[in-house]
């Protein structure tokens, strides 16, 4: 079932719509010539079952206890990079669990977790070239870490203060950074999807070796976005990775009541993309997966589909409360068994790059960090009250700019109800 459809720089298998095809037994002439299909006759009258095949193996590298199975697997990271990625996915943890804490307290509006699902980004974020395009669903916080988004710009933008990128308009988490090649992220399910093959298909045409990678849920690829995205891409061969982080989960619907195939890889020969299925709490498979997609998406000028398996332990966001839908257990298991950061750990500690002084150390530094640019987050200003009407057009039109005044008005007489102050110059117009 499995063939060898990359290069020979590639050191993955990778399952492609050829697999599928047999020509056993039939003369060319003698095959059907309807347009569209590439198949042979048959006299068997038989229905195709997904359970016909056996599902997509999941590609492993490093096992549950960090060690390495097949030596010619090893990326060989080396110690730089490998505790470079470490202290990322645990920044990442340390960050979340305060601006979680964070909303529970009111100081944010909203906020979700990446917990279990680190070694998806920051695996497949070492594996990019800088000006490679990113289109994020919203749970990629490591992804646009790894690409050098700083602490203070997080929290910036989790504040919506007068430094946010998006000027206080976005929700929590839904970063972005022209200069990280990082589109912001926007809420409404797979729109990304559509949108990064066009950004794609320009890479095409420019023909720089530029490629885009996607990543969305497995949720989001019930989606119809989904569907057209993976058929453009499949038939305009453009160069993108299609990242689906598969964590078991849609809010509160399991992957058993989401879908009833072979996962989200099981699709992509039917629209003719290779793909791969890869543990995703295997930051090592991760990043070999998607260097081998990158060069597949370059050499080929083909997208790649990448379903990377792995587990929201936390909840959907600071909105959900799983443990309705979820047992204690099903969560304690991924936490306690197959976490990513405790296999990398395992990993470094065999090693010898790593040890309980160091974790001790890197955690008390980490926080103080986290902590630091979260207060100065929280002590800016917020963006002035005029950026909410900007942007959208190049002139604002008259019907903006006479809200914009009647909300002036309205705050003039009831400035008192509202925290003015913290709002850049507001004070002054008012006055
Ligand atoms: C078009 C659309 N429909 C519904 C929602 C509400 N919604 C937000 S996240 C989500 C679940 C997405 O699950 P998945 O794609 O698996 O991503 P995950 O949250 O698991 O990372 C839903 C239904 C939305 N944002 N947009
Ligand atoms: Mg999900």
């Amino acid at each position: 079932m499995l063939k060898r459809c990359l290069t020979s720089s590639s050191r993955l298998w990778f399952l492609s719509s050829k697999n599928y095809c047999t020509s056993a037994g039939n003369a060319e002439e003698d095959r059907p010539q309807f347009p569209g299909s590439r198949s042979r006759w048959t006299q068997k009258l038989q229905f195709t079952a997904s359970t016909d095949f056996e599902g997509i193996p999941v590609y492993r590298v490093m096992n549950r206890d960090g060690t390495i199975t097949d030596d010619k697997q090893d990326p060989n990271l080396g110690q730089a990079t490998i505790t470079k990625i470490y202290k990322g996915m645990t920044l990442l943890n340390t960050m979340d669990r305060v601006l979680y804490e964070s909303q529970r307290q009111g100081r944010i509006s909203f906020y979700m977790t990446s917990f279990g699902e680190e070694g998806t980004h920051f695996g497949s974020a070492a594996a990019l070239n800088d000006d490679d395009l990113v289109f994020g669903q919203y749970r990629e916080g490591g992804v646009i870490m790894w690409r050098g988004f700083k602490l203070q710009q997080a929290m910036d933008q989790c504040y919506g203060n007068e430094d946010d990128n998006a000027k206080g308009r976005q929700m929590p988490v839904h970063y972005g950074d022209k200069n990280l090649h990082f589109a912001t992220i926007s809420s409404p399910l797979a729109t990304q999807l559509p949108q990064a093959v066009g950004a794609a298909y320009h890479f095409k045409r420019q023909g720089k070796g530029k490629v885009v990678i996607c990543y969305f849920g497995e949720g989001a690829s019930s989606e119809g976005d989904t569907h057209a995205a993976l058929n453009f891409a499949a038939t305009l061969e453009c160069p993108i990775i299609f990242f689906c982080r598969n964590n078991g989960y849609a809010i509160s619907t399991p992957t058993s009541e989401q879908y009833r195939g072979d996962g989200i890889a099981g699709r992509g020969p039917g629209y003719g993309i290779a793909s791969v299925r890869v543990d995703g709490n295997d930051v090592m498979a991760v990043y070999n997966a998607t260097v081998a997609a990158r060069n597949y998406c370059v050499e080929e000028s083909k997208p790649v589909l990448i379903e990377a398996m792995t587990y929201r332990i936390g909840h959907h966001s600071t909105s959900d409360d799983s443990t309705a839908y979820r047992s204690v257990d099903e969560v304690r298991y991924w936490h306690q068994k197959d976490h990513p950061i405790s296999r990398l750990r395992k990993y470094m500690e065999l090693k010898g790059w790593w040890n309980d002084d160091m974790e001790k150390e890197w955690k008390e530094d980490s926080r103080k960090q986290v902590l630091q640019t979260f207060v100065t987050g929280e002590k800016k200003l917020k963006p002035p009250l005029i950026e909410m009407f900007k942007d959208v057009y190049d002139e604002m039109p008259e019907n903006l700019v006479k809200q914009y005044n009647e909300l002036m008005e309205h705050l003039k007489i009831y400035k008192e109800h509202y925290p003015v102050k913290k709002f850049q110059g507001l004070s002054e117009e008012l006055s």
